[in-house]
């Protein structure tokens, strides 16, 4: 199959919430060599886009969003191994804790920034979705981390980055991390208002502004 093709194929899959046929065009990627970052960027996530578009016009209803996420998760799980392989570094650049914020249970986006920051050699402590803003200070605290990363889908989660940095504040400890935020609703502006570090626009930008903000 063509490159155009196949991410055209990928971008389908998602559409209809195929999470087989996702799957399966994941391994066609890797045979082909292609980079599994460009296969998720150019081939899975326009569906997923169309899918959340779709949504917002009410042309489409949860169900499908719902197996939209499914399809984007069974692809990402095939690409992910690959990530870890061709990313591979032997020297750690630091330790993050990442979260998705309180509220929020969208985990696509924040895994798919947790994975790439592991192949780029950080020590990543993902603690999943709807995170509570305590158990980010206290894994904080626990690992050392040098850097949090917080991921908001939800312009209502969004708080959540903000509540995440004053109780770092709160605890003593925002002084001894750097905390990255990201995800679709999040802006620069957003970022500097509630006195983050940075912004990470997608997964290939969060590890270059994680190595920026730890000095790697
Ligand atoms: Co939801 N959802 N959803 N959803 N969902 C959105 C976000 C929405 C924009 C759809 C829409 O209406 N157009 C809308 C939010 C509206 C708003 O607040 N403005 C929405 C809504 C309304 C909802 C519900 C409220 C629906 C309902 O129940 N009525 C509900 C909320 C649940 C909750 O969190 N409490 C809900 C539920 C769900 C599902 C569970 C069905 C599913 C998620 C499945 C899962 O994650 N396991 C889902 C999905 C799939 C979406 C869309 C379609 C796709 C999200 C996604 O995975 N994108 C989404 C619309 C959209 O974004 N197009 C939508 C692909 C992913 C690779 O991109 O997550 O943006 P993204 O991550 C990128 C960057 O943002 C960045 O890097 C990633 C990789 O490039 N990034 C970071 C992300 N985190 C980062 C952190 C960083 C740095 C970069 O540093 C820490």
């Amino acid at each position: 199959m063509q490159r155009e093709d196949l991410f055209e194929a990928m971008a389908r899959s998602i559409i209809e919430g195929e999470a087989d046929a996702a799957a399966d065009l994941a391994r066609q990627a890797i045979e082909a060599g292609l980079d599994p970052l460009e296969a998720i960027d150019h081939g899975f996530v326009p569906g997923i886009d169309h899918v959340g578009r779709e949504f917002s016009l009410e042309n489409m209803f949860l169900p499908e969003l719902v197996l939209a996420g499914e399809a984007m998760k069974a692809a990402i799980a095939v690409l992910e191994p690959e990530m870890q392989r061709t990313g591979a570094e032997r020297e750690i650049h630091g330790t993050v804790v990442l979260a998705a914020a309180h509220g929020d249970i969208h985990d696509i986006g924040k895994s798919l920034v947790g994975t790439m920051l592991s192949a780029s050699g950080f020590r990543v402590f993902d603690l999943g979705v709807d995170v509570p803003v305590e158990a980010v200070v206290e894994k904080v605290r626990e690992v050392n981390a040098n850097l949090v990363g917080v991921s908001a889908l939800l312009t209502t989660t969004m708080f959540g980055q903000r509540e995440v940095i004053e109780a770092l504040i709160a605890a003593g400890i925002r002084d001894r991390v750097k905390v990255m935020v990201g995800g679709a609703p999040v802006t620069p502006e957003w970022a500097a208002e509630i006195g983050a570090d940075g912004f990470g626009e997608d997964a290939a930008r969060a590890v270059s502004l994680a190595r920026e903000l730890v000095g790697a």
